[in-house]
């Protein structure tokens, strides 16, 4: 009798094109707080929900409040790729996995070495004057007190998609002919709650399903092959093998 990982196992040896889908939970063994984990950021107190800091409106109001938050819980610049990160980046460098598309903004996986992401809600490594358009680095923004302001005075933006902003469609577009073509999705880390992004599966035309998280989501009873648990510690368990 076949484990759940050794199945993952012999799928990831019998695919030549896996797509990975993720989100917040993939680098949460990173150091990084998620949204909806118990531990996570929607269950931390706040003077303003963060679904709310989080929003167009809140920046434009109320920036210096919006850099606060974010600062202190958003731009993690000392975390380091965990071993699914790292095991995804060998996926890719093995030819067996043809992209990573990604809810999360911290750069983790180019960080691991994968090439090909398609990062839905933006990075925080991209900062734009929202006047001049010079951009800035992350930890530009990190060093900066208050809102932080361009040479021409402009305010600098995250180029991180905000609650009320569209997603980039270059972006979704790259995501969507990916998973179309992938042999293999691998959903992992994610409550599959926030939309558009996690619609994007509903692309998918093969019939092998993965799904590997923490908790339930809404979409387990749709796929061939659950596991429940931490990711990176599953996918450390994979030997990627090469074509
Ligand atoms: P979410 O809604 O917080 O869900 C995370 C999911 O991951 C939960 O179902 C957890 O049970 C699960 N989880 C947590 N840790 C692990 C683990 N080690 N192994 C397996 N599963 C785990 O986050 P989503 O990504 O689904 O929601 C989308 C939001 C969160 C996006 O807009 C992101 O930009 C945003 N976000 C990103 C980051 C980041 O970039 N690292 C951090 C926090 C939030």
């Amino acid at each position: 009798m076949e484990t759940d990982v050794q199945t993952l196992q012999r799928w990831i040896d019998e695919s030549r094109s896996i797509v990975f889908f993720g989100g917040a939970g993939v680098s949460t063994e990173s150091g990084i707080p998620d949204f909806r984990s118990v531990d996570g950021l929607y269950n931390q107190k706040y003077a303003y929900p963060p679904e709310e800091i989080l929003s167009r409106t809140f920046f434009d109001r109320r920036p210096e409040e919006f850099y606060r938050f974010y600062r202190d819980k958003m731009l993690c610049l000392t975390a380091r790729p965990n071993p699914a990160h790292r095991k995804l980046a060998q996926l890719e460098a093995a030819g067996r996995l043809r992209s990573i598309v990604t809810q999360n903004i911290d750069g983790l996986h180019q960080l691991a070495g994968s090439k090909r992401v398609w990062e839905l809600h933006g990075s925080v490594h991209r900062n734009h004057c929202m006047r001049c358009g010079k951009s800035y680095s992350a930890q530009w923004v990190l060093d900066s007190t208050g809102v932080p302001k361009c040479d021409c005075g402009g305010i600098v933006k995250p180029d991180v998609v905000l609650y009320e902003e569209q997603l980039d469609s270059d972006v979704i577009q790259g995501a969507v002919n990916d998973i179309q073509k992938a042999d293999l999705l691998i959903v992992g880390g994610t409550s599959l709650a926030v939309y558009p992004a996690a619609g994007l599966i509903n692309y998918y035309r093969g019939s092998r399903l993965v799904l590997i998280n923490k908790s339930e989501t809404p979409r387990d009873g749709q796929a061939d092959l659950v596991l429940h648990g931490p990711i990176g510690q599953i996918l450390d368990q994979i030997e990627v093998k090469p074509l």
